[in-house]
């Protein structure tokens, strides 16, 4: 019922009348076009087809999907209604970005809730016997679905369909029970890891970055990039709290880079693409916003406050734009890649301005970075996803102890604290099937495996007790692979679709070093 009323929405398009123009003129498009994927190309039942929402489609493969469907979707093949110029003319159509910023406020939002099963059904229970915390989810974007693997035997133990194109980390309630996954498109779905099933959904943008989950596990705060809003949701229920517009004192408006949890704050941090400002967003009760500056709210002197309601804001605002960033251990720097500059910048989150440059020039993926004790002290690295190396960077004086060359740019480096070495892939290039294992003690390369001759291999994340580290095979035809943490072998290999990142629920809860946050 509520996904009709959504699908009655789009394809009515009582929302983005002005960006309705382009898409509403091609005959083609509204005949075969408008009835999954919405009037305004917006989305239904099938995703939205708007530049933002299709980069992981290549513009020259367009048509070729258009021409004979996509295999395990409900996407059919027009190869024999449409000539090729007509197939031509709906990829021209499709990658030309709308007029205007569509509405998707407190309403949009707010209709496009489904309520699955009602959490007051779930069992106290889960029915299996592997450990609950030790569950991963294996996120396949091959075939857009997510399995959910037994940590301990590593067998999956469900399988289901997600919305098209989940990216970026599975995030995990506090207590490890439920997991909120987001796709390009901004659904964000609920998922019970007991009971095995969706709970919920909401579509809380028209293209999402990412979804953050609050230390008390009451709120979700999603980060857009259209429209330009931060959105909070219920973690309970998925309902909408509020739809915060981004931008600046001048009314400039903004995508949303990443967002995320920041526990001992109490508060998500917000990077945005076009102002050159750092959000920070309390879900503390008892903090205020006072002169850009936390405040502990005082009962006695409310005087000056200067933002009252839930999640006021901080804004920080920068020399430079800031894409991306990580934390280091006490949540007190933030350290990021700024755009326009040759290095990258350490913020002190209290003081709210820049303390340091860092030597960071290859840009690294978000959330690709990890930390460990070297020699005492504790260290950041991150493959580039510039240049064939690894930055390990002294996060006291913000020196660069190493830079390792690796065979080429990399995306995710991963480790455990119970485990010497950190596994970073090489992404990219000629030498895409290597990944490197790196004594954290030496920074050296120890060894260099090629697990499937000529297929991508990426992404490593360890199960709970470090014992074992899990590696992508990037491809259609791909695998998951379980090694052995101490004698680097091969234990288990489970074919998968293109797996993209795996999550494992303790390693994420506990915000574990090695891993992503
Ligand atoms: Fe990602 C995480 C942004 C391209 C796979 N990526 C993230 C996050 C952000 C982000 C903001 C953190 C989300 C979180 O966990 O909260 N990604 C971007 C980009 O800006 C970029 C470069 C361009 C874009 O298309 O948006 C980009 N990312 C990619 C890819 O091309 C990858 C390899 C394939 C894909 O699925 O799109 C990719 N991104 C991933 C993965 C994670 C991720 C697997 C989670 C890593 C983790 O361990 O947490």
């Amino acid at each position: 019922m509520k996904v009709l009323t959504f699908a009655l929405l789009v394809t009515t398009g009582l929302f983005a009348a002005e960006s309705a123009a382009l898409a509403s003129d091609n005959v083609i498009y509204q005949k075969h076009c408008a009835s999954c994927h919405g009037a305004d190309r917006l989305g239904g039942s099938g995703p939205a087809l708007l530049p933002e929402n299709l980069r992981r489609l290549r513009k020259n493969k367009a048509d070729g999907v258009i021409a004979d469907g996509r295999p395990a979707s409900q996407m059919p093949a027009f190869g024999k209604t449409l000539t090729s110029a007509e197939i031509a003319d709906l990829v021209k159509l499709i990658y030309t970005p709308l007029k205007a910023v569509p509405v998707w406020g407190m309403a949009e939002v707010s209709a496009s809730h489904i309520e699955h099963v009602a959490m007051a059904a779930l069992p106290a229970k889960p029915p299996f016997s592997a450990d609950p915390l030790n569950l991963f989810t294996v996120v396949e974007t091959g075939d857009h679905h997510v399995t959910i693997l037994d940590g301990d035997k590593f067998e999956p133990l469900a399988r289901f369909a997600t919305r098209f194109a989940v990216h970026g980390g599975a995030k995990y309630s506090p207590d490890g029970r439920f997991m909120y996954l987001a796709s390009r498109d901004g659904w964000v779905s609920k998922y019970d890891l007991y009971s095995l099933q969706v709970v919920s959904e909401i579509r809380a943008g028209i293209n999402t970055r990412n979804v953050a989950v609050s230390s008390d596990g009451k709120f979700l705060m999603v980060g857009n990039t259209l429209p330009h809003t931060l959105v909070a949701l219920s973690a309970e229920t998925l309902r909408p709290i509020k739809v915060i517009d981004v931008k600046d004192k001048h009314g400039v408006s903004s995508r949303v880079s990443a967002v995320y949890n920041a526990p001992p704050r109490n508060s998500f941090v917000a990077a945005l693409r076009d102002i050159p400002e750092i959000w920070e967003i309390s879900y503390d009760p008892k903090v205020k916003i006072y002169k850009g500056l936390v405040h502990t709210y005082n009962e006695d002197n409310p005087e000056g406050i200067a933002e009252k309601g839930p999640f006021p804001v901080r804004q920080i605002v920068l020399d430079d734009y800031l894409d991306d960033f990580f934390f280091d251990l006490d949540y007190r720097n933030l350290i990021g890649a700024a755009r326009n500059a040759k290095n990258g910048q350490v913020v002190n989150m209290n003081v709210g301005r820049k303390i340091a440059d860092i030597d960071l020039a290859g840009m690294p993926h978000l959330g690709s970075g990890i930390t460990w004790n070297y020699q005492g002290k504790p260290v950041l690295a991150t493959p580039h996803l510039k240049g064939g190396q690894v930055s390990v960077i002294d996060m006291q004086n913000w020196s660069t102890v190493k830079i390792i060359e690796t065979k080429g740019p990399g995306f995710f480096m991963r480790s455990h604290k119970n485990t010497p070495y950190a596994w970073v892939d090489v992404f990219f290039g000629p030498n895409k099937d290597l990944m490197h294992i790196i004594n954290k003690r030496t920074l050296e390369i120890v060894k260099t495996i090629r697990p499937v001759p000529g297929k991508t291999a990426a992404h490593i994340e360890f199960d709970r007790d470090g014992s074992h580290a899990i590696l992508s095979i990037w491809d259609q035809d791909g695998a998951i692979i379980v090694y052995d943490a101490k004698t680097l072998e091969e234990v288990k290999r489970l074919p998968m679709k293109k797996p993209s990142g795996k999550y494992n629920v303790w390693n994420k809860i506990n915000y574990a070093a090695g891993t992503s946050h």
